[in-house]
């Protein structure tokens, strides 16, 4: 790694040139505090400002305290005063260390008001392993280099990597991250137990910036500590887990708690004793209780060995069939972490039926900024337009009216950039600001990650990054599956096109593809009744091939090739014009970034430059693999006579 470069990402020393040239008085006391003075004292020594601690003394530039309550809960802050001076007043600690970052962002003309997130939690999940898996390696989905926190079996102890990560997180308000992989191997079961030191060091450093963290744990690991039993009901098992929760706060005091997957994918879980997902989650809810942590149970729950040839299976209404019946029979401090989608993290999915029939259960809506299928960070592929659409509920039941908190898998790893692609770093930011105010424009949202990455730079590169990404999800939903149908990605590794590779697998994701049509019906009236799961008048909509969303008609229903979309073209046609269109901007995406060569840092301009090359390649890839299967099904030449091999 470069020197230095630890500090890129969006706040590169001169993005605090505002606050750092400025007189700042901080008042009050304790950790968070002083986190905060001592950020600011960075700066003032680079800039010429200066921090005082404690009241009185002629007025500063800008003064920050704390104040009572006001009404900011715990995280919330107020911002008030003119050109000359800036106050800064928040309830509590937390308040303190946001309203910095705001005032970051929002360089030299601050907004005025009160701020406080939309929800109490806002969460990164990590997918790394200790040990280098064999087919995952050591980050699972990593598409950056290997993990911040672990490297062959080995912790890194790289606190200072930590620091700036933890700083990062904070600056776009991400308040707690689970360390270690969902699929909990052998050694990383120990993390619980004999490696604990190994959580409690980042965690101290986490802590530093307001966050909390938490750790996968396999439902098994009694077991894998020598007990003869995992079964939640058994009171050896009940035992084990209060003795080993102790230990860990006894190591961190402000522990967040455990994240679960359970019987899913091979994990182990409840069901081998006959036991529910509640009866599970409701055992380590207990245990973490009288410590103050919370279980975050994965609902991502579905049959990954079903008989393809079986029409009535279908993924799409697993989670919710398992976990609807135990609405309300959840303690409180279990959060049901449910994917956005129905299905698994596909570019175009409806929300998923679940998050809006658990009324009597906190559920945490789980995105993914790592991309897995959406690019793997070789392609841009601004996803804050998507997560938008989802959590206001433009195609859907409104994630943000339903969710209590949020959760997504981070694209974090020890690359340079820090997200392997330099613009991915924009999603990770993007996503914190949205859990934060779900109802911020993504392209404002953007606006501030290039400012801060990318400090005072002429206004053309600001204006190149939005014609690249703001419309990149698009693009690549465009060249990728149509219509909402998913997973037409290369089996295992996920990137790139293989039309049928999953087709008759017992994964469980089809297109249904025939000479005929393609997709999955998924109506109530002949197909398996996944449209019907969703609350008025979602139910209705999807119901219907006529009203159903253009984008998602392939996903509830199978549609002739010459069946009229709401947009008047035909299914065969809209594929073949957005195949062509997508990779035709994916193309336009590398000419544009050609052109801003010498505003952004060189060793930034050559990486996206040569992942454009790839996304130029793969798009084309994706558009000929599709066009041809779909030309080759059904017969229908192309309406405007292009190239279809
Ligand atoms: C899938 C990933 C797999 C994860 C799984 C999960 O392919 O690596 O383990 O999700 O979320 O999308 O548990």
């Amino acid at each position: 790694m470069r020197p230095g470069m630890i500090d890129a990402a969006w706040l590169p020393p001169e993005a605090w040139r505002a606050v750092g040239s400025r007189r700042i008085r901080v008042t009050g006391s304790g950790l968070l505090v002083d986190t905060v003075a001592g950020e600011l004292r960075r700066a003032c020594e680079r800039f010429g400002g200066e921090v005082v601690r404690g009241s009185g003394g002629p007025p500063c530039d800008l003064e920050m305290s704390l104040d009572g309550d006001a009404g900011l809960g715990a995280e919330g802050y107020e911002l008030t005063g003119d050109d000359t001076r800036t106050v800064l007043r928040a309830a509590r600690p937390h308040g303190l260390l946001y309203g910095m970052f705001h005032l970051l962002r929002s360089d030299d003309a601050p907004a005025t008001g009160a701020f406080r997130p939309a929800v109490s939690r806002r969460m990164l999940d990590h997918w790394d392993n200790v040990d280098v898996h064999p087919v995952m390696g050591q980050v699972e989905r990593g598409y950056a280099g290997g993990s911040l926190f672990w490297r062959a079996g080995e912790p890194r102890r790289d606190l200072a990597r930590i620091t700036a990560y933890a700083r990062l997180l904070a600056a776009c308000g991400i308040n707690a991250v689970a360390l270690n992989n969902v699929n909990v191997h052998a050694t990383e079961a120990r993390l619980l137990t004999d490696r604990l030191g190994e959580v409690a060091e980042p965690a101290e450093v986490f802590r530093r910036y307001g966050i909390r963290t938490h750790l996968a744990v396999s439902f098994a690991a009694p077991v894998l500590h020598g007990l003869s039993t995992a079964d939640p009901l058994d009171r050896r098992v009940r035992d084990w887990w209060d003795g080993v929760t102790a230990d860990v706060y006894a190591a961190i005091p402000d522990f967040g708690g455990y994240v679960v997957k359970a019987d899913s994918e091979g994990q182990p879980g409840p069901f081998t004793y006959g036991r529910s997902h509640a009866d599970g989650a409701n055992l380590l809810a207990d245990v973490l209780a009288p410590h103050g942590g919370v279980v975050h149970w994965r609902a991502f729950v579905y049959n990954h060995r079903q008989d393809w040839r079986d029409r009535s299976v279908d993924r799409a209404r697993a989670a919710f069939d398992h976990f609807t019946p135990h609405d309300g029979t959840f303690r409180d401090n279990v959060v049901l972490q449910v994917k956005h989608g129905p299905i698994d993290f596909q570019p175009r999915e409806p929300v998923s039926p679940l998050i809006a029939a658990m009324p009597a259960t906190r559920v945490g809506a789980e995105f993914q900024i790592t991309q897995e299928y959406t690019g793997q960070q070789r392609h841009v592929c601004y996803l804050a337009p998507m997560w938008s659409e989802l959590l206001r509920g433009e195609q859907g039941p409104a994630i943000a009216e339903f969710a209590a908190e949020f959760v997504a898998v981070a694209n974090v790893g020890d690359d340079p950039f820090w997200t392997g692609h330099p613009l991915a770093q924009a999603n990770l930011y993007a996503f914190g600001r949205l859990a934060w105010d779900p109802g911020l424009e993504p392209a404002a949202v953007l606006d501030e990650w290039a400012g801060l990455t990318f400090p005072r730079g002429p206004r053309r590169l600001y204006d190149t990054l939005h014609a690249i990404m703001d419309g990149s999800w698009r693009a690549y939903e465009k060249y990728t599956a149509p219509l909402g149908v998913g997973f037409m990605v290369r089996p295992g590794d996920h990137y790139g096109p293989d039309v049928d590779g999953y087709e008759y697998t017992p994964w469980g994701t089809y297109h249904h593809a025939d000479r005929d049509g393609a997709g999955v019906d998924r109506t109530v009236a002949t197909g398996t009744g996944c449209a019907g799961l969703y609350p008025k008048p979602w139910s209705k909509i999807y119901e219907s091939p006529d009203d159903c969303p253009d984008e998602l008609a392939l996903f509830f229903h199978h549609l002739p090739y010459g069946h009229v979309l709401q947009s008047g073209s035909t299914v065969i046609q809209h594929i073949y014009d957005t195949h062509f269109a997508g990779a035709r901007e994916a193309a336009e995406m590398r000419e544009r970034w050609a052109g801003v060569a010498g505003l952004v840092p060189a060793a930034t301009h050559e990486r996206v430059r040569e992942l454009l090359d790839e996304q130029v390649r793969s798009a084309e890839e994706w558009r000929d693999q599709i066009n041809s299967y779909f030309f080759r099904k059904s017969g229908v030449p192309d309406a405007e006579g292009r190239r279809i091999y």
